[in-house]
């Protein structure tokens, strides 16, 4: 395990092609960055090995330069190559302790989970953090299952001891709910990313949370 989760904390910003066209993905990033974000993971579904490594190098380049963690979704060789601080694997991508293999004992490696057995199995299958959703309804994500809903949430957060972090329909005026059934940090996608200014937006979640959650 590696010894930087507890950067999993807070906000965490996901830069996403469902919302963005790939030539849009660094400036975003910028904006989340503007706005604070210390957590950035990268989910380009569909761009193509070639696209995403450069979006990748040119994301943990500025996520560096604001001492901000950058974090790749499902692909292992692509955090390896642009020198991400972590990757993020589902259920079915590469295990976590394979992955550590390769990208080495101070990666941060995340591993989605959906139910409380997947949950309770996460520290043992090599995982730094879990994420843990849907919680609420999405648009984002397609092939989502069905909501979990806070109580679930709360019967993770009993399973682990990982930082858990909770995806799915999450908003400003959820996340406070969602932090308090056991969540360590929010991820939200559509509420920032269509958000009329991503920057402000982050801005205003990161400052919520604080008053919230100061010790997230
Ligand atoms: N995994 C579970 S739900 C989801 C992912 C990637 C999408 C969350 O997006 P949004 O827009 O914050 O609901
Ligand atoms: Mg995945």
């Amino acid at each position: 395990m590696s010894g930087r989760a507890e950067l999993i904390r807070g906000f965490y910003a996901v830069i996403d092609t469902a919302y963005l066209l790939p030539d849009e993905l660094s400036l975003a990033g910028s904006k989340l960055l503007k706005g604070g974000a210390s957590i950035i993971q990268l989910r380009a579904k569909g761009l193509n090995g070639r696209d995403l490594l450069s979006a990748a190098i040119e994301i943990k380049r500025l996520a560096a330069s604001y001492g901000a963690v950058f974090i790749v979704n499902d692909r292992v060789d692509i955090a390896l190559l642009s020198e991400a601080d972590g990757v993020h694997l589902g259920q079915d991508d590469i295990p976590p302790l394979e992955a550590r293999k390769a990208l080495g004992p101070n990666a941060i490696i995340g591993l989605s989970t959906h139910n409380e057995g997947e949950a309770k199995e996460a520290l043992s299958r090599g995982a730094d953090y879990i994420s843990f959703g849907p919680v609420f309804a999405t648009a984002t994500k397609k092939d989502a299952e069905t909501p979990k809903g806070l109580p679930a949430l709360r019967k993770a957060r009993g399973m682990t001891s990982l930082p858990i972090v909770a995806i799915g329909g999450i908003t400003e005026d959820n996340m406070g709910e969602v932090l308090a059934y056991g969540a360590t940090a929010v991820a939200m996608i559509s509420e920032v990313l269509l958000s009329v200014d991503t920057c402000k937006k982050t801005a205003s979640i990161i400052s919520n949370i604080s008053k919230i959650h100061p010790s997230r």
